[in-house]
C-alpha cells in the first residue's frame, strides 16, 4: 500500500522559504540536503508521518529551475513510499504509466527514487521512493 512520504515544493529562495514554512507549520526545517544527481538543494519539515520537501535549483538545467521558469513556484511532486520500488515500476508500467527512470536512483533522504511522467498521471509528477 502507498503512503505519502512527502510533498515537494519548488521554491526560488530556500532561505526565505525555510523561514516562511517554519512560520506556517510552526516548526523549523530539520535538515538540508544537496542532491547532486538532481541539481537541487532540499530542506525537510516534518508533518506527522509525512514531510514537506522544499526544492531549490542548484543549476539552471535542473528540472526544478525549468519548472519554476514555466509554472512559477508551487507544488512540484508528490512522493509515495513503497515497499518494493522495482515491483511497483513494473506494475505501474503495466498499468500504462510512463516511468521516467526504470532504474531507481539515489535521491534525497537516502531513498531510491523513480518518477512517473506528469502527462501520464493527470498532470501530477509522482515520485516513488523506498528507503535504502
Ligand atoms: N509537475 C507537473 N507538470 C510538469 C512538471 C511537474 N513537476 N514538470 C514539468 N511539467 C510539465 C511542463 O509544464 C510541460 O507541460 P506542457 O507540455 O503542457 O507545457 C511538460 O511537463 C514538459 O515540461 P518541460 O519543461 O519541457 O520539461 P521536460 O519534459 O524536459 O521534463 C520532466 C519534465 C517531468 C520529465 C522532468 O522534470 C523530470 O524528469 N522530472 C523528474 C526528476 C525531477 O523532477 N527532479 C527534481 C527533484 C527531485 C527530488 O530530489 O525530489
Amino acid at each position: 500500500m502507498f503512503k505519502i512520504d512527502h510533498i515537494g515544493i519548488a521554491v526560488k529562495n530556500m532561505a526565505e522559504s525555510n523561514e516562511l514554512f517554519a512560520r506556517l507549520l510552526g516548526t523549523p526545517h530539520y535538515k538540508v540536503e544537496r542532491v547532486e544527481s538532481e541539481h537541487v538543494s532540499t530542506s525537510f519539515f516534518r508533518i506527522g508521518d509525512s514531510k514537506i520537501e522544499l526544492l531549490e535549483a542548484s543549476d539552471p538545467e535542473s528540472a526544478v529551475a525549468k519548472f519554476i521558469e514555466k509554472r512559477g513556484e508551487g507544488i512540484h511532486h508528490i512522493a509515495f513510499e513503497v515497499v518494493d520500488i522495482h515491483a511497483e515500476i513494473l506494475r505501474l508500467e503495466g498499468e500504462g504509466f510512463v516511468v521516467l527512470n526504470r532504474v531507481p536512483k539515489l535521491g534525497a533522504d537516502n531513498k531510491l527514487v523513480a518518477f512517473l511522467h506528469p502527462k501520464s498521471s493527470n498532470g501530477v509528477l509522482v515520485e516513488l521512493c523506498q528507503s535504502v
